[in-house]
């Protein structure tokens, strides 16, 4: 079988679509191993693998209206990826769309976020293993290592959770004693349940609109090895499909970030094609309940 180039079920046009899914091969920033610029090809190429219909909602995804808008176009710096990616999603808000983005490295989410609507609020569940909160790293306030920060100064400290944190710097830590970023750790969601953590992390979001960016990493490199830094105490996949179950009634955009496909079997990206899956599947369910 040859394997099409776009999503699996992304058989819509821009225009009549409800869901646009948007690759972003761009990885530039990356800290320690690369590869994640291959990301949203090998996610496209594993979504082939799922069946459309899905057993606990009774969605097809066969019958949704997904547009698949391919990657945005190859960049230079990553100044240039956030203004292209900017530009590519703010026409997608605009058309009252939600985007799906898959990365590419998470330099290439705060611009997801920042392409939203100016005047209207908007929460940002952030799922990663890294507090990601440098003011600029390596020379770049565009590196990967700064995207928490970037979107924080979008949404406004009081509009962003990090949950799943297990790797911080000193200088991050006390940064943020200033600022007040809210964060769980790992280590918490394994001490009071993925239930009672994300119930807390959804409470403290009061916009109507919540906005989710996935780094991969946040699961556990035994589930999820095909990524630039993995951190070992990690979530399970099943944690991240229950955050992304209770979130998506309220979702504005999701984004997976850090899928490097060369560093596994494929299982890293089956994974995120399933959950890019799953937030699709579950908003829908949330809104046109039959
Ligand atoms: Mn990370």
């Amino acid at each position: 079988m040859q394997i099409p180039g776009r999503f699996a079920d992304a058989n819509a046009d821009f225009d009549e679509s409800e869901y646009v899914i948007a690759g972003v091969p761009f990885d530039r920033t990356t800290s320690f191993r690369p590869g994640a610029r291959f990301g949203p090809g090998s996610i496209r190429q594993h979504s082939w693998n799922f069946e459309s219909y899905d057993l606990e909602t009774g969605v097809d995804l066969g019958d949704l209206r997904i547009h698949d808008l391919g990657d945005t176009e190859e960049f230079g710096s990553s100044q240039d990826m956030v203004e292209s990616v900017r530009q590519e999603l703010r026409r997608v808000y605009r058309a009252g769309k939600i985007p799906i983005t898959l990365g590419g490295d998470h330099a290439c989410a705060p611009p997801c976020v920042e392409a939203y609507p100016e005047d209207r609020s908007l929460g940002v569940l952030y799922l990663d293993a890294h507090m990601d909160f440098r003011s600029s790293y390596l020379g770049d306030p565009r590196s990967h290592g700064c995207s928490a920060r970037r979107m924080l100064e979008r949404v406004g400290a009081e509009n962003i959770v990090v949950l799943g944190v297990r790797s911080v710097s000193r200088e991050e830590i006390e940064d943020n004693r200033r600022i007040g970023m809210q964060y769980i750790s790992a280590h918490e969601v394994a001490r009071s349940g993925i239930q009672a953590t994300v119930g807390r992390a959804l409470a403290a979001l009061t916009t109507e609109k919540v906005y989710v960016s996935l780094d991969i990493d946040v699961i556990d490199p035994a589930y999820a090895a095909g990524t630039g830094t993995p951190e070992t105490f990690g979530l399970t996949p099943r944690d991240v499909k229950f955050a992304l179950d209770e979130v998506a009634p309220r979702l504005a955009g999701f984004d997976i970030m850090e899928v490097a496909p060369h560093y596994d079997q494929g299982n890293t990206s089956a994974l995120a094609a399933r959950l890019a899956r799953e937030a699709i599947v579950r908003h829908h369910a949330a809104h046109h309940r039959s």
